[in-house]
């Protein structure tokens, strides 16, 4: 993206006047929103390349490996949260917050970070995790309750996943402020900034003061907002009145809406916003339209607010299926090849699914372990009263 293409125009589309369904869909029905960049057609149709509104041209030049080794990383991803979905079915985890639909932004913004750049995800984030090379068991130790992470952020470049409805906003823009500040900013090899959000966290206080923070420091920060459409079962119109992206005009940067189902196009913007922020050219908003196609978490019944059709419409335009429909029409993969791959995902499941059961529980005293790096007289107090209490039962092992 070029610098003076900076600050682009909020291009006068308003949402008043138009039904929650044509909000939602994003574009009038039947007609392809001029506005969000696609690579790929859910048909499975490649576009060369595309100038968006803002006057770039995006694309990628993937070798027929790199086409393949995304599809991968998209199977893998959606079989490793099914997994996660059933073990919590099955009790074995407390709660699972699912990616199911929006494989593609997570892989294409996630293949998009280079190995020196920081991500500051949320709660849902288990493709980009993976991109950054953690092993996925770590989010499933998190959300059985037996540790708090168990990752380095510092080594992965991935920080903890944030629960406080859009906090690592500014997480993420303190810290990109310190990239700024150690004068690393510049250069092929600088680092860039993402955080992750949702259409839900758009309106928290965090995320609009991130915004001012990140745009007047000029903060090397992608601002990556997956629009899931709804906010647990608050639809993207109690949001907000016009497209997500646009809101950061207001704040004086640029926004652009990509469509989140397409990991081609999502990476390929994700790349040059990275890129930009990296060359001192400030924080970009991406709107990566998609859909969360399960329920909120593994506690929310979404049949309860939404309708069965929108979620058709929806599996029409799923992330993978279209990838496969361009690898088998461009002969870039065989059926060996799919198979393989269905495969190697089931592997990696049944291997995760040994690896929780077999998980060891905490011992109940370690919760006050960490809390702070040099402890403290209250904390160590509450941690002996806590040790009398357990002492208390009949059998205790404490
Ligand atoms: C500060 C704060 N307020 C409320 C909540 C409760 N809460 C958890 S998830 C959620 C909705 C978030 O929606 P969105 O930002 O769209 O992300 P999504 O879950 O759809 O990915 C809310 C309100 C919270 N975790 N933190």
């Amino acid at each position: 993206m070029a610098k003076g293409e900076r600050g682009t125009t909020t291009r006068g589309t308003t949402t008043r006047g138009r039904t929650a369904a044509s909000r939602r869909s994003g574009s009038t029905a039947g007609r392809p929103d001029p506005e969000l960049i696609q690579l790929l057609t859910p048909e499975g149709d490649r576009i060369e390349s595309v100038t968006g509104p803002d006057g770039v041209e995006y694309r990628v030049d993937f070798t027929d490996a790199e086409y393949r080794e995304i599809y991968r990383d998209l199977v893998v991803v959606r079989k490793l949260d099914a997994e996660a979905t059933a073990l919590q079915r099955q009790g074995e985890l407390g709660l699972w917050a699912s990616l199911l639909g929006q494989e593609a932004a997570q892989v294409g913004s996630g293949r998009a970070l280079r190995p020196q750049d920081m991500a500051f995800p949320t709660y849902r984030e288990h493709g980009v995790l993976y991109c950054r090379g953690i092993d996925p068991i770590m989010p499933l130790g998190l959300f059985r309750g037996v540790d708090q992470g168990g990752w380095d952020p510092n080594e992965y470049k991935f920080n903890m996943y944030t629960i406080v409805i859009g906090a690592q906003t500014l997480h993420a823009t303190g810290y990109a402020m310190g990239v700024t500040m150690d004068g690393k900013t510049g250069g092929d090899d600088s680092e860039a900034v993402i955080a992750y959000f949702g259409d839900g966290a758009s309106s928290q206080g965090d995320v609009n003061e991130a915004f001012v923070w990140a745009s007047v420091f000029n903060a090397p920060l992608v601002f990556f907002c997956q629009n899931n459409q709804y906010a647990i079962s608050q639809p993207l119109e109690r949001q907000t009145r016009i497209p997500l992206y646009q809101r950061a005009s207001g704040f004086g940067f640029p926004g652009i809406r990509v469509d989140g189902n397409d990991v081609l196009a999502s990476y390929a913007v994700t790349r040059a916003a990275l890129d930009n922020a990296r060359h001192g050219q400030g924080p970009t908003l991406i709107e990566a339209y998609t859909y969360r196609m399960g329920a909120h978490t593994t506690s929310d019944d979404p049949t309860r607010y939404r309708i069965a059709s929108e979620v058709e419409a929806w599996q029409a335009k799923d992330p993978i299926t279209r990838v496969r429909a361009f690898l088998e029409r461009q002969k870039i993969a065989d059926a060996d090849f799919f198979a393989e791959v269905d495969e190697a995902a089931r592997r990696e499941a049944v291997h995760l699914r040994e690896r929780v059961l077999s998980m060891p529980d905490p011992q109940p005293l370690s919760l006050f372990d960490h809390v702070y790096p040099g402890g403290s007289p209250e904390l160590d107090e509450q941690r002996a009263e806590f040790g009398r209490y357990l002492e208390s039962f009949e059998g205790s092992a404490h």
